[in-house]
């Protein structure tokens, strides 16, 4: 019989890093019926199917606008299995903002042992972050691993939801 689950997921990282647009990409432009406005939380629902017929339903919460300072914060992360984690290849500080504020904020809320996946975005771009700081910003943090994506060009987007939701139902 094949395996129907729900899960929920959060895409958190500095503002401007692409969040969106990477969500935006991956429901190929869809967005959800289900905006919330007054959460300051965009809701995106995608359908994955797997090679052995196992269904996934992933609900991704994107927070809008002052991704830091809103007090929602603990209901946005509430009930999630995993978190893609966003750096901006332009822009290195956006990966040491990942090591010191991000990461320990998900991991606060949502527990340690979250499988966090770092997307080093706008890889289409010339880039300020080198392949070594992503790699030691994913060391510290202890992601299950870093792709480089493109919200631009479609570049690894399926790639980075795929490995984190097999990484949270274990497929991988
Ligand atoms: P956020 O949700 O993390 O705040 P957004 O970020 O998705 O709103 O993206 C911020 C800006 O970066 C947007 O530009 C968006 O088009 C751009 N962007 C996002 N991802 C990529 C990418 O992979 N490549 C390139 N070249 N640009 C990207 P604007 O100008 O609309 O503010
Ligand atoms: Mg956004």
């Amino acid at each position: 019989m094949p395996q129907k689950y729900k899960l929920k997921a959060v895409i958190i990282g500095e503002h401007a890093a692409g969040k969106t647009s990477l969500i935006k990409t991956f429901v190929e432009g869809k967005f959800s019926a289900d905006y919330r406005p007054t959460i300051g939380t965009n809701i995106f629902i995608k359908k994955i199917t797997f090679e052995n017929g196992d269904e996934a339903t992933l609900t991704v919460w994107d927070i809008a606008g002052q991704e830091r300072w809103t007090s929602m914060r603990p209901l946005y992360y509430k009930g999630s299995s995993g978190a893609l984690i966003v750096g901006d290849l332009t822009r290195k500080s956006t990966f040491d903002q990942i090591v010191k504020f991000w990461a320990p904020d998900v991991k606060r809320h949502a527990g340690e042992a979250i499988p966090l996946m770092v997307l080093a975005n706008k890889c289409d771009l010339p880039r300020e972050a080198s392949a070594d700081d992503v790699e030691s910003c994913t060391k510290n943090i202890g992601a299950i691993g870093s792709i480089d994506t493109s919200a631009k060009n479609g570049d690894n987007v399926n790639e980075a939801f795929m490995r984190l939701t097999k990484a949270i139902l274990k497929k991988a």
